[in-house]
């Protein structure tokens, strides 16, 4: 079997997606998952104009050699760009393979170690009464694991908050949105936003929250220290990671557990944060890590330290994504949780999907290969919609971190 053609498929059903489109002489295609959000078009240009031109003739059934080629013999290793246009190949062709052998990716994987998949969902609020009914909400829907976030008083605006009744869309159209952030004002706050949900909730759910990367670790181990009487599962992102040892100082504060990486691309970004046991979760997903060949290298590094999985799951991550991660979840012996955000209705229509959600978990389908597919007369008829995450200035106008 050989390749014979590889086409880079752009669309904005609801918010933007780059797929790739892997094809065989035989016939059998494989689809995978390239969305970067906010800089969709460089991963588009890399597979067209330097990765789909290498893939033509080569035989698709070897994953880690083409994935090896891909990484060591570009020269230029790693990156956002570059790691996320390999993971799309390799996604590809481990759908290639499932539909080639008949097996769902799980199976190819070594199998379910889990019925199904624990996802967490987003509960949302301007305040505090209004992120409870949020979260109400996701209870009464089954969520075992729920992510709050809330808007802080005295703060103009909040990232992760959502405008309207439905979840918050990680990208804006019409230019860079300016929003602004307090450290001050959000750590005199935040305690009382878990305070709210164990008082009325008590302790039944998995209780998530994402930091954003705003914190120093100093002001993340105090956050952390805070809020230990109400048993987070995590607090996600608390300091910006490329200073992997930053995170010793949260670790000798505080036992609230954290998770940290959906901005990783490789092991390398981890390497130390896994091994000196500073995080509990590792975020990295499929899409922005590689793919499959390079997660399962990661989650295997990481269960020698007992750090589980939380795969990335916003929805810029394609249902691409979520299809293959789904069948990694469930194989992955060190699953802690996956993030299920939902998609926009016409995201849903142009990527037909054997994923299921049935209260608060997830299951991937028992068709072979990863199980999700693109209509491409419906993709085209939503053209790439520039949009872009917002930025965050400190009140007197500094640029802060994402
Ligand atoms: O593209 C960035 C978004 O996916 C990200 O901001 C969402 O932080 C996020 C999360 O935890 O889902
Ligand atoms: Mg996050």
């Amino acid at each position: 079997m050989k390749i014979v053609r590889a086409d880079v498929i752009v669309t904005c059903p609801g918010r933007n997606f780059v797929t790739l489109k892997v094809v065989t002489d035989e016939g059998v295609y494989g689809i995978g998952d390239a969305t970067l959000n906010g800089r969709e078009l460089a991963v588009a240009a890399y597979l067209k104009e330097h990765v789909c031109p290498l893939l033509i003739g080569r035989d698709p059934g070897r994953i880690e050699d083409i994935w090896q080629f891909l990484y060591k013999g570009a020269y230029w290793r790693r990156g956002p760009v570059t790691m996320t246009a390999i993971a799309a190949v390799d996604m590809a062709l481990w759908d290639i393979l499932g539909k080639v052998t008949g097996m769902p990716l799980y199976k190819l994987l070594g199998g379910a170690s889990r019925d199904s998949v624990m996802v967490y969902g987003h509960a949302t609020g301007r305040d505090i009464p209004e992120a409870l009914d949020r979260y109400a909400e996701h209870i009464d829907q089954g969520y075992q694991a729920i992510r709050i976030q809330c808007g802080v008083p005295n703060m103009r605006s909040v990232y992760g908050v959502s405008k309207g009744n439905g979840v918050y869309e990680p990208a804006t159209k019409g230019g860079v949105e300016e929003q602004s952030w307090s450290t001050e004002k959000y750590l005199d706050f935040v305690p009382k936003l878990f305070e709210a949900v164990r008082d009325r909730f008590g302790f039944g759910t998995h209780l998530l929250h994402d930091a954003h990367h705003r914190l120093t670790p100093i002001e993340a181990a105090r956050l952390g220290k805070a809020v230990e009487p109400y048993r987070l599962f995590w607090i996600e992102d608390p300091t910006p990671a490329e200073n992997q040892e930053g995170f010793r100082l949260i670790r000798e504060h505080t036992v609230t557990p954290i998770a940290v990486g959906e901005v990783f691309n490789s092991i390398w970004d981890c390497k130390q944060l896994i091994e000196e046991q500073l995080i509990d979760y590792i975020r990295a997903t499929l899409t922005h890590a590689g793919g499959i060949t390079h997660l399962r290298r990661i989650a295997d590094f990481a269960s020698l330290y007992q750090v589980r999985t939380g795969c990335h799951g916003a929805s810029d991550l394609s249902p691409v994504c979520m299809g293959a991660a789904l069948h990694f979840d469930l194989w992955v012996p060190n699953f802690g949780v996956q993030e299920y955000m939902g998609f926009p209705e016409a995201a849903l229509e142009v990527f037909p999907h054997a994923w299921q959600f049935d209260r608060g978990t997830m299951h991937p389908g028992d068709v072979p290969g990863h199980g999700v597919d693109i209509d491409e007369a419906l993709a085209a008829r939503y053209p790439y919609d520039p949009a872009y995450l917002p930025v965050a200035r400190l009140e007197d106008g500094t640029l802060w971190n994402w």
